[in-house]
């Protein structure tokens, strides 16, 4: 990597690791390789998934749908999610033992009640900017790696966009877990490898 590299740091709250409300298996395992890599980059960026309690990607608030089924928005088809990363709470904060310290830039999303933001980039109507793009421009960064949670969801949407917007990018696939929602990883890997990202480790 070069001077021209960000670590972009995807979503490691506690509620994506195990005992959280939206545990990801093994989500916690990524926290011991992301910390001995912090040293090796010069830009490094957090994400945290920040909801507010009445979230419209929540499932509770449908009347009648459960977690894990899907409603139409304006943006296009939504996954319902329990509720969880609400602004504020245990679930929000990032795991214990990750090294948040070395961040330069936390950049949180999904904090619009009508709209989820699975990417670090662009919000789920693929188009509203959440500014990351111009702060990794303005840093100079051509280049990005990819790390955290989850696999198929918030780091593949960020991947997919870090690519569209022309810079290089890597996804760590063993510092990263997924969901696997029906075959959501299998397709979040394929969609990736088309859009010219690489895929290392895992
Ligand atoms: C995520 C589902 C809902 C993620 C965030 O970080 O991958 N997934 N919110
Ligand atoms: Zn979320």
């Amino acid at each position: 990597m070069t001077d021209h590299t960000a670590l972009l740091v995807i979503d490691v709250q506690n509620d994506f690791c195990p005992g959280g409300a939206l545990a990801v298996a093994d989500g916690d395992a990524v926290v011991p390789r992301i910390n001995a890599m912090l040293g090796d980059y010069p830009v490094r960026v957090f994400t945290q998934d920040w909801h507010p309690a009445d979230h419209s990607s929540f499932a509770s608030q449908h009347e009648g749908l459960d977690p894990f089924q899907t409603v139409e928005m304006p943006y296009g088809t939504q996954v319902l999610w329990p509720d969880h990363c609400v602004q504020g709470s245990d679930g929000a904060a990032f795991h214990a033992d990750l090294h948040t310290d070395p961040a330069d830039m936390v950049i949180r999303k999904g904090f619009r009640r009508g709209i989820d933001s699975y990417s670090a980039f662009f919000e789920n109507d693929r188009t509203t900017p959440t500014g990351l793009e111009g702060y990794l421009r303005t840093r100079g960064v051509r280049d990005v790696v990819l790390a955290g949670l989850a696999t198929d969801f918030c780091v593949a949407y960020s991947a997919l966009d870090a690519a569209r917007l022309g810079f290089g990018t890597t996804v760590l696939l063993d510092a990263c877990r997924a969901i696997d929602l029906d075959g959501s990883l299998a397709s979040a890997l394929d969609q990736m490898r088309g859009a010219g990202v690489v895929l290392q480790g895992g």
